[in-house]
Order: C-alpha cells, then structure tokens, then sequence
C-alpha cells in the first residue's frame, strides 16, 4: 500500500514508521509513506502557510495556495498504474470511521491523506481537491497528523504479510463484532486474585468456550450497544444467557 500524507509535519510520523509493528512493516516495504509538506510549495520569502480566515475571528487557516500544490503533488506522486487514488481528510467534520471502515479502506493500493493544522482549511479546497472527509473520533486534535497515524497504523495491520498468525487480524477485538475476552499472564496469583482455573486445565475445548462466553460477557457488561447491533447465534446466546446468570448471582 502506497500512501502520502500531506502535512506540516512530516517528523511525527517516526512514530509510525521506528517502532513496533508499524515500523516493521514500512522497513520491509510492505507499506510505503511519502510526504508532501505545503511548506515546500509556499512561494513568498516567509514560506508562509497560514493565512486569516474571511470573516474575522480568532486562529488562522492553513494557506490555500501551498496546500492545493502539495495535494496535486501527492497525488501525482501516486500516479502510474494504481489509477486515481482517493484524497482523505481528516477532520471532527467528517464521517465517524470503524472496524469496517478500516478492512475497506486498507484494501486499497494507495491513498492520499491531507492533515490540517490551525482552525483547518478553506470550504473550497474541501470541495475541489477532497474526496472523503473522515473523523476517528468526536474529539479535537492539535491537527490530523495523530489521526492521520492512528488510521494508517490500523490499515497496516490489514496488510498481508505484517502480522503473523499468533496475532492475526482474526483475533482481535470487533472482528466478530465483539471485544476481546480477559487475558491473563503469570503470576498466577496477584493480590489474591487466581487466574480463572479453566486457563490452567489444558482443555482445549473448554477454553474455547470459555473465551467466546467471556469476550460476549465483556461486551455485554461494556458495549451493550454491539450486543444490541450483532445478530448472536444460538450457541452464543446460550452462553451469553449463562455469563449472565453467573454475574447476578455474584453481584
Ligand atoms: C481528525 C479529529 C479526525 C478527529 C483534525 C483536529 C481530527 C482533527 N478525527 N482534529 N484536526
């Protein structure tokens, strides 16, 4: 997957690409980042990227000229075989992503991400040179470089190759649409609380279960909503039905 990123910023985004799984897969080439800083387009001696919004009122937007050129350039830059890359924005504007969203959007052979700074940029530039403008979240950034990241970190764990079968994609929370079950490490007892027996027992079978009864459990407890949109099949609303008469009989 090929992606450019247009920002002020470009350096924040070693946090990406020095560590952990992230890093590795950009090390092996499995997913390459470019970017386009507007500064570099900026014409006048200052090298200005900012400018006053119409209208007065406090802050400053970012300045239309060097962001259309960095964009055009992005977009140019991915030119060549994969077609024409789609142009993401994110911003607390755009529409609200999930799970789902990120299997589709980490499907794709390249994109371009466009991270605004200040109070954003000109309504026209969104009209003209964005084709989605997405949110991670209901909360307001510094800019969209982190949520720029937070995506691309998690489009990465989609790609073939980055993660291997011990941690796959398969195991991870709202895969089946539910989060993930209670996990344990040793000691096996920590201020005295055991870890559940059934761990311990080597039953296959029955740790299978128990985890899917847990994880239902935990989204029950946490995200009732996602039990509420996920059609449960019989044997997890057995098992669901049992987490749920354990936990009254306890509390
Ligand atoms: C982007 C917030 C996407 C949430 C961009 C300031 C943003 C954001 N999701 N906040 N600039």
């Amino acid at each position: 997957m090929k992606l450019s990123v247009v920002t002020l910023f470009p350096e924040m985004f070693s946090a990406l690409t020095d560590w952990g799984i992230s890093g590795r897969a950009v090390k092996q080439g499995l997913v390459v980042l470019n970017y386009y800083n507007p500064r570099e387009y900026a014409k006048d001696k200052h090298r200005s990227v900012d400018d006053k919004p119409f209208g007065g009122g406090p802050g400053m937007l970012m300045k239309t000229e060097p962001l259309i050129a960095a964009i055009q350039a992005a977009k140019h830059g991915l030119k060549g075989g994969e077609g024409s890359s789609r142009v993401v924005y994110l911003s607390p504007q755009g529409r609200p992503i999930q799970h789902d969203d990120i299997v589709d959007l980490a499907t794709r052979q390249s994109m371009v991400l466009v991270c605004g700074r200040y109070q954003g940029i000109d309504n026209r530039v969104i009209e003209s040179e964005i084709d989605e403008e997405v949110s991670i979240g209901d909360f307001v950034l510094s800019g969209g470089e982190l949520a720029a990241m937070a995506l691309i970190d998690a489009m990465i764990r989609f790609q073939p190759g980055v993660l291997g079968d011990e941690d796959s994609v398969q195991q991870d929370s709202f895969t089946n649409g539910l989060l993930h079950c209670p996990e344990y490490t040793r000691p096996q007892e920590y201020n005295g609380r055991e870890v559940p027996q059934v761990l311990l027992s080597g039953d296959h079978a029955a740790i299978e279960t128990w985890r899917v009864k847990e994880s239902l459990g935990a989204t029950w407890i946490k995200r009732p909503d996602l039990i509420e949109k996920n059609k449960l099949d019989r044997e997890q609303l057995e098992l669901l039905e049992q987490f749920i008469n354990e936990y009254q009989a306890h509390y």
